[in-house]
């Protein structure tokens, strides 16, 4: 590895480490400091500095090797250099979608960004029965927001080129590459999963069709330079907050563009003749009473030049995988419900999101040689890479060696039975399977295909 060694970070040390930085003593005062570490991901440690009366801030440092195996597993810690840029793009694009970011020290590989204390991570809220209506849009945005800034859309062609080019972040693709788009679809030894599944898997691996599909969305993670994607979307890498009250039927659930949450519908502004608002308004969902969430999207280390609908993918996947949760969780016959029924809805209203938004931001971009019938077609082939992309998450998420607590904390019984149902859904992610469910000759259908799946092989498992 090439990178210079250096001094990792404990609560001892912050004190003396947050003196040297003065661009951060708007936040803390170094010497009147509480410190935690939070870091409960796999890869780095996290402090929340604070002081009375103050802000505080949040220092991330990327430690040499993968936290959840050890030093055994040597990592560069220059994947923090990608989450700067990653947080350097949104802070422009996305601003109110991220946590504010205050800067980056190369030397330590540590990020100093917002402190946000007042927030829940997502997936925990979700394990907890609790629905997050608004925080699916925010995320659907923010993707799209991040896909515009950083795409043929927003740069011209030579700056595209050259942020393809410096945005390599080759170690951590590896990582996704294996984990997430080979392991689990073939016999690895970092595999794991109850034997009352082994049948399941052995068929999916089997399903020539299935597989073709997962090495088409391989192919295109290892050679489609879109747009700079966070790498790791999924709903540890989300924070939410309520932000308020809605209406029933007020109309505030899919497509307003993020941060706009006062009119009615938030359709946005600019819209331009592609944008067809019929076929992806929010009222097709069903929308409800009760609280809004914000939602700011955290920790894209994983980020790179790739596919522009691998984030909305990999999202609904880790919705979809809640919802296997819900599936069988007893939390009540009506909360239970309630709550696989908006997972199922938010899985569509992320996509929802991320296709209004960009016909929202469609006329200002650069080229506009590239005409309307252009972005229909570019869609649609996002949101068949979105479901597929889905449907990896979910097998990966419950073959591979990254699993999620959303299935993990259930009994063996519960679990294989909301898995079995997953696998089953996550191999009718290919274009042709989705078109046997729905209108998929448009993006929102294609995405609801997928949703509807879920819903049908979910209803059999409670
Ligand atoms: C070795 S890292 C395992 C997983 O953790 C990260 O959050 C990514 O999801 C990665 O696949
Ligand atoms: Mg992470």
């Amino acid at each position: 590895m090439s990178y210079e060694s250096y001094e990792l970070l404990t609560p001892d040390n912050l004190s003396d480490y947050l003196k040297s930085q003065p661009h951060l003593h708007g936040s803390v005062d170094p010497l009147r400091l509480s410190v935690r570490e939070v870091g409960d991901g796999n890869l780095n440690l996290v402090f929340i500095c604070e002081s009375p009366g103050m802000p505080g801030l949040c220092i991330k440092q990327s430690l040499p090797y993968v936290r959840m195996v050890g030093p055994e597993w040597p990592l560069s810690p220059e994947r923090a250099c990608a989450e700067a840029r990653s947080y350097q793009v949104a802070s422009e694009a996305a601003p109110t979608l991220v946590p504010r970011y205050f800067g980056f020290d190369a030397r330590r590989y540590a990020l100093a960004l917002e402190n946000l204390s007042g927030w829940t991570v997502l997936r925990s809220l979700l394990n907890s029965g609790v629905p997050a209506p608004g925080a699916e849009s925010d995320a659907g945005a923010y993707s799209a927001r991040m896909v515009f800034a950083t795409s043929f859309m927003g740069l011209p062609s030579e700056a595209l080129r050259r942020q393809v080019c410096s945005s390599a972040n080759a170690e951590l693709c590896a990582i996704t590459e294996q984990l997430v788009l080979t392991e689990p679809f073939v016999d690895h030894p970092r595999n794991s999963f109850f034997p009352g599944l082994a049948r399941a898997v052995e068929d999916l691996r089997r399903d020539r069709h299935y597989i073709a599909n997962v090495q088409r969305l391989k192919h295109r993670f290892l050679t489609a330079s879109e747009a700079l994607v966070h790498g790791d979307l999924h709903t540890g890498s989300i924070m939410v907050r309520q932000s308020g009250d809605r209406q029933v039927g007020g109309g505030q659930g899919g497509a307003g563009t993020a941060g706009d949450r006062s009119g009615g519908g938030g359709e946005g502004d600019g819209g331009g003749p592609s944008r067809r608002d019929a076929r992806v308004s929010p009222t097709q969902l069903p929308d409800g009473e009760g609280s809004l969430w914000a939602a700011k999207v955290f920790d894209p280390e994983f980020c790179f030049y790739g596919p522009a609908a691998l984030d909305v993918g990999m999202l609904m996947g880790n919705l979809a995988l809640a919802a296997g949760r819900a599936a069988v969780c007893d939390l009540g016959t009506q909360r239970s419900g309630d709550m696989l029924a908006w997972l199922l809805v938010a899985v569509e209203r992320v996509w929802v999101s991320f296709e209004a938004e960009l016909r929202a931001l469609w006329p200002a971009r650069t080229d506009t040689s590239f005409g309307d019938d252009f972005l229909e077609a570019w869609l649609l082939r996002a949101s068949e890479d979105a479901c597929g992309y889905a449907g990896c998450e979910i097998v990966r998420r419950i073959v591979g060696l990254a699993k999620v607590s959303d299935l993990e904390t259930l009994d063996e019984g519960a679990r294989v039975r909301a898995q079995s149902a997953l696998l089953s859904a996550a191999r009718r992610t290919t274009p042709s399977r989705l078109a046997e469910g729905g209108v998929t000759d448009e993006p929102a259908g294609v995405v609801r295909a997928f949703a509807e799946l879920l819903r049908s092989e979910l209803r059999q498992v409670g």
